[in-house]
């Protein structure tokens, strides 16, 4: 018998009686949903992980209840509450930290953290101050976190695995989308080498690996009240990557003026104060571990991911859109021409950028 989503929540070691299951926010890749339940228990959120892009979720489940138990501890020890300031996986009536149905599909829960406010966009340097301090101290916290997590996605923020499956969709062309793109394809094709060049840096050990969250948009850190930074969440994509890949995707992020997807073009751009201000945060949470090879590509890792994002969503049409939702036929090259005028209006501040770290980090 299929489950409805009332008896998928029936299948967690939840408090309380559950009063409603409705589809919760607008993830790329995760259904999510939240469960309420009566006065005095938690909420929690339900999410079915997609299998296509997430091929091992126990093995997921168990990273991220590392990564959660770890933090935990670190909040306990400082006096504040484990509950509110890390997420907490509630796991499956049989132990599991996920739950399998009968169409295969994997199912997980954690708990709602209430009365926090979470931003789509950075829309203040104080924010964007706050972010840096978020991510910094997140990092910081795993900083010790030896332990080696699983490799779940393979090549994740790694633009030579990246360079390999683009090969290999161009070379398909499976919906004859290339034809039209030869402007579009140029611009990855560009700096293929400028990129591989900062990777083999992080191949050669040169830059090390650490715990990183892979996933730092500004809606990833929930914020109290006050506007400071409670938890960071989404820990799908823990990994043991490079720290700069977790930076640069923040400044992806919150730096742009538009919208990720924006059809306007001229909102899209880089803005420095808040480039300087998440910086600002992130050094001061970061210093007691960052490395000189680190804070020299701080500035060159924001170029990084926005160009890997370039790459991702132009791959993603021109294979007919398989990994990422879209809304129109035309989503991810809208998404593709966003990202590159971003990109662009980086390099075009990429020297004060580095003269910020720079004097930041003195
Ligand atoms: C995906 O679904 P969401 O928004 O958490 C993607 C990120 C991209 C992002 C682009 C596992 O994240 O890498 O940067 O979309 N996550 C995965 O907005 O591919
Ligand atoms: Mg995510």
């Amino acid at each position: 018998m299929k489950l409805n989503l009332n008896e998928l929540a029936g299948q967690f070691q939840l408090e309380g009686t559950v009063v409603e299951v409705k589809p919760l926010g607008e993830g790329f890749i995760n259904d999510t949903f939240i469960i309420k339940t009566g006065e005095g228990t938690p909420n929690y959120i339900l999410q079915r992980k997609n299998k296509n892009i997430f091929t091992n979720v126990p093995a997921m489940m168990e990273n991220i209840e590392k990564v959660c138990a770890h933090i935990k501890a670190k909040v306990v020890a400082a006096g504040g509450d484990p509950r509110r300031e890390a997420m907490t996986i509630v796991p499956a009536l049989d132990g599991k930290l996920h739950y399998e149905d009968e169409d295969q599909e994997y199912w997980a829960v954690c708990e709602f953290i209430d009365d926090t406010i979470a931003y789509q966009a950075a829309e203040t340097p104080e924010l964007a101050y706050a972010g840096g301090k978020g991510i910094g101290k997140f990092q910081a916290m795993v900083a010790d976190l030896t332990d080696p997590l699983t490799d779940i996605l393979p090549g994740f923020h790694n633009i030579r695995f990246r360079f390999k499956q683009w090969d290999e969709v161009l070379a398909k062309d499976p919906v004859g989308r290339k034809a039209e793109l030869a402007e579009e394809i140029k611009w990855v094709e560009e700096r293929r080498e400028e990129m591989l060049n900062f990777w083999k840096l992080v191949e050669d050990g040169t830059i090390p690996t650490r715990v990183t969250h892979n996933d730092t948009k500004i809606n990833n850190i929930l914020f109290d009240q006050k506007g400071d930074v409670l938890c960071v969440i989404d820990l799908d994509t823990v990994l043991n990557s490079t720290v700069l890949n977790d930076y640069g995707d923040a400044m992806r992020s919150y730096t742009n003026t538009g919208l990720e997807d924006d059809e306007n073009l001229d909102n899209v751009s880089m803005d420095i104060e808040i480039f300087k201000a998440y910086t600002k945060g992130y050094l001061e949470e970061t210093k007691s571990f960052i490395s000189p090879s680190e804070l020299e590509y701080l500035a060159f890792s924001a170029k990084y991911i926005t160009y890997e994002q370039v790459l991702r969503f132009l791959m993603d049409y021109i294979d007919g859109d398989n990994y990422y939702k879209v809304k129109s036929t035309e989503h991810n090259l809208v998404r593709t021409k966003a990202q590159y005028k971003l990109l662009q209006s980086m390099e075009e501040q990429f020297e004060q950028m580095q003269a910020i770290v720079k004097e930041l980090a003195s």
